[in-house]
C-alpha cells in the first residue's frame, strides 16, 4: 500500500502504543493524526507541546513515550519557540519525540536559523527523513533511542510529509528498548567496599525511577543497612516515610554527604548543577558510581569504582552480592537517621504549623501533605522557591508522587508536569505549586486545563514578588534590582483566573488552607480545572545544596 510520508508516521506511532500528540499548529504531520484519528493535545504555545510530552516521558519513566509535534522548516517560528522546551528536556535527560517538519530539498540555507544545528545541540539524535521510504527506518531508530540507553530527546524533521512511499516494503514492527547488565566483578569490588565503609551512603538520582528499581534500592538499603538521598530529579525513588531515608536537602542532608566515607551513586551522574549538590571534600571519599553512561565516569570527580549498566540490573546484582556476604551490623543507624531528621527539619515541621499571617508558605506545604493522599497524588514545584521548599520537606512516599525537575530550572514547567499526570493517572490529584514568574508563564496555556477538563489545582504562593534563588527578598544575596512585581495588594489573580472558568480561592486565613485545598480537589474530580491564592509571606528559607556558597 502506497501511503504519504505523515500517515505512515502516524501509523507507527499508533503501533508503538502512543495514544495522543501535544502539539501547537502547524506542522505538517497534524493532519495525518486528525484523519488517522491519533488525538491531538492542542497547546496554547509551542514551548508547552515539547514540555506535556516530555514531561509525560518523565512521569511514566520512559514506559510510556511523550510525542508533540511543532512548526518548523524554513518558517521555523514554532521551532524557535519550541527549543526552550527542548532545551530543558535534553538538559533533564528526558525521552520525548519530537516531529517537527524539515526544511524541503532545494530550501536550505535560505533562512538565517539553522534548524539543522539547532536541534543537534538539543537532541541525542536528529534524524532528517530525507527519502519516504526510509521512514520505517528513521521510526525505528528513534523508538530505539528512546527506549534504551541514557534517555534524552529525539527530533524527526520531515521535509515533505506527502511524498509517497509502499508501506509493505519495510513493514514496521515496535521496538523494545534494550538494556546492560553491569559486570559481576564491578559488582564483588563495589560491595567489598561498600561494606568496609564506616559510614556509607547511597545517593540516588532519577535513573532508578528510569529502570522502574524503586523496590530493588529499598531492597539493598535495607540489607545493607545504608542511609539514602536522593536528587532533586529522583525524589520519591525511595520512600520518603522510610527509616533510612535522610532527605534531598536540609541540614541532615549536610551531615550525611559530609561525615561519608564512601558514597554508592546509583542512577545520578553526579554531576554539581546549580540545583544539586556537590560532594564534599570528594577527593578524600570513595565513590562508586552506578550508571548507564560510561561518560559521566571520572566525570567532574574522581570516581574510585564504576559499575556500567541499567540501574535495576545492577540493583538487583548488588543485593545478590551483598545477601551472600555478612551484612553491616545494624548498630544505631536507623536511630541516627532519625535524630538527624528530626533536627534538620525541626524548624520547617514548626512553620508548618504556623498560624501567621500572610501564611507562611510552609503552612500550605503542610496542610497539603495532610489532605492528599500521598499515594495516589501528583505534586510538582516550580523555578524559585517552591521548588526549594518542598524538596526540602514535602514527603513522597511512591515514585513520582512528586515531580522534581531542572538541572536548569524553565519557569512555567509544572503546568506541563501537572498536565502530564493528569494524562498518564486520570485518578490521581495533580497539583502545580507556583509562584507568580511559572504563573505568569503559564497564563496562556491555562485554556487548555478547560477545554481538555482536565481537573488539576494551580497552587498559588503568592508572595508579591520573585524570591528566585538564594535569600531572594532580604539577607546576603538579596536581589535588590528585580524582585518587585505586582502583587496581591494591587491584583486579585483569583478574579483574573476565575473569569477564565476555573473554580478559583484567594486564601488568607491559615485556618482556611485545608478547607480551600479540599474544595479544589473535590471540583477537579469532576473534571474542573481550580486555580487557589495562598497569600503568603516572603519566607526564603529551605535546605541548602552542599558544596555551594548560596542556595
Ligand atoms: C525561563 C526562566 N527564566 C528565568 C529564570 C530565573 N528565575 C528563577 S526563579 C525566578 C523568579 C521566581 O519568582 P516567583 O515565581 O514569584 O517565585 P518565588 O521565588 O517568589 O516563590 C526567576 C526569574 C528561570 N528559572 N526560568
Ligand atoms: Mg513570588
Amino acid at each position: 500500500m502506497t501511503i504519504d510520508v505523515a500517515t505512515g508516521i502516524v501509523r507507527i506511532l499508533k503501533q508503538e502504543g502512543v495514544d495522543w500528540v501535544s502539539t501547537f499548529p502547524v506542522c505538517r504531520v497534524n493532519n495525518a493524526l486528525g484523519r488517522e484519528g491519533l488525538p491531538m493535545l492542542m497547546m496554547r504555545d509551542d514551548r508547552y507541546a515539547v514540555a506535556v510530552a516530555d514531561a509525560f516521558s518523565r512521569i511514566t519513566a520512559g514506559s510510556r513515550i511523550g510525542v508533540c509535534t511543532f512548526q518548523g522548516g524554513v518558517n521555523a517560528a514554532g521551532m524557535q519557540y519550541a527549543y526552550a522546551g527542548l532545551a530543558q528536556a535534553y538538559e533533564d535527560g528526558s525521552p520525548v519525540l519530537c516531529i517537527t517538519d524539515g526544511v524541503p530539498a532545494g530550501a536550505n540555507g535560505n533562512s538565517q536559523y539553522d534548524v539543522t544545528a539547532a536541534m543537534k545541540t538539543i537532541s541525542k539524535w536528529y534524524g532528517y527523513i530525507d527519502k519516504p521510504e526510509r521512514t520505517p527506518e528513521f521510526m525505528r531508530r528513534a523508538f530505539t533511542m528512546l527506549r534504551s540507553g541514557r534517555p534524552g530527546p529525539v527530533v524527526l524533521a520531515v521535509p515533505n510529509a506527502t511524498a509517497t512511499y509502499d508501506e509493505t516494503v519495510d513493514p514496521y514492527r515496535p521496538v523494545k528498548g534494550w538494556k546492560s547488565a553491569p559486570d559481576p566483578s564491578d559488582v564483588r569490588t563495589a560491595v567489598d567496599l561498600l561494606l568496609g565503609a564506616s559510614n556509607p551512603l547511597i545517593y540516588a538520582g532519577e535513573g532508578v525511577i528510569y529502570a522502574g528499581a524503586s523496590d530493588d534500592l529499598k531492597a539493598l538499603a535495607e540489607l545493607a543497612n545504608v542511609p539514602v538521598i536522593t536528587t532533586l530529579k529522583a525524589k520519591g525513588a525511595f520512600p520518603e516515610d522510610h527509616p533510612l531515608f535522610v532527605g534531598v536537602r536540609g541540614d541532615q542532608v549536610t551531615h550525611y554527604l559530609n561525615k561519608s566515607d564512601v558514597i554508592l551513586a546509583i542512577g545520578s551522574s553526579l554531576s554539581p548543577g546549580r540545583f544539586s549538590h556537590g560532594i564534599p571534600d570528594a577527593v578524600k571519599k570513595t565513590i562508586i558510581l552506578c550508571n548507564v553512561d560510561e561518560l559521566h565516569i571520572n566525570k567532574m570527580i574522581p570516581t574510585a569504582h564504576a559499575v556500567i549498566g541499567d540501574a535495576r540490573f545492577t540493583l538487583r546484582a548488588l543485593r545478590q552480592e551483598v545477601s551472600g556476604r555478612a551484612g553491616r551490623a545494624a548498630g544505631n543507624v536507623v536511630a541516627e537517621v532519625k535524630a538527624a531528621r528530626d533536627q534538620g527539619l525541626a524548624r520547617y515541621r514548626q512553620v508548618m504549623a504556623s498560624d501567621e499571617k500572610p501564611i507562611n508558605p510552609y503552612r500550605v506545604y503542610g496542610d497539603l501533605m495532610q489532605v492528599l493522599d500521598l499515594r495516589k497524588s501528583f505534586v510538582t514545584h516550580e523555578s524559585g522557591n517552591t521548588r526549594d521548599q518542598l524538596s526540602t520537606v514535602f514527603d513522597t512516599l511512591i515514585p513520582r508522587g512528586f515531580l522534581g525537575w531542572g538541572n536548569v530550572s524553565t519557569l512555567g514547567f509544572s503546568l506541563a508536569a501537572a498536565v502530564a499526570a493528569k494524562k498518564a493517572f486520570p485518578d490521581r490529584a495533580s497539583i502545580a505549586v507556583t509562584g507568580e514568574a511559572g504563573l505568569g508563564y503559564m497564563l496562556g496555556n491555562l485554556e487548555v486545563l478547560l477545554r481538555e477538563k482536565l481537573g488539576i489545582t494551580v497552587v498559588h504562593i503568592s508572595n508579591g514578588g520573585f524570591a528566585g534563588y538564594g535569600p531572594g527578598f532580604w539577607g546576603a544575596g538579596h536581589d535588590p534590582y528585580t524582585h518587585q512585581v505586582m502583587g496581591p495588594d494591587d491584583v486579585d489573580m483569583s478574579k483574573v483566573v476565575g473569569a477564565l472558568g476555573f473554580h478559583t480561592e484567594r486564601v488568607t486565613e491559615p485556618s482556611e488552607v485545608i478547607p480551600a485545598l479540599n474544595r479544589a480537589l473535590a471540583v477537579n474530580a469532576s473534571g474542573r480545572p481550580a486555580y487557589i491564592e495562598f497569600i503568603c509571606s516572603q519566607y526564603p528559607v529551605y535546605g541548602q545544596w552542599v558544596g555551594r556558597g548560596e542556595g
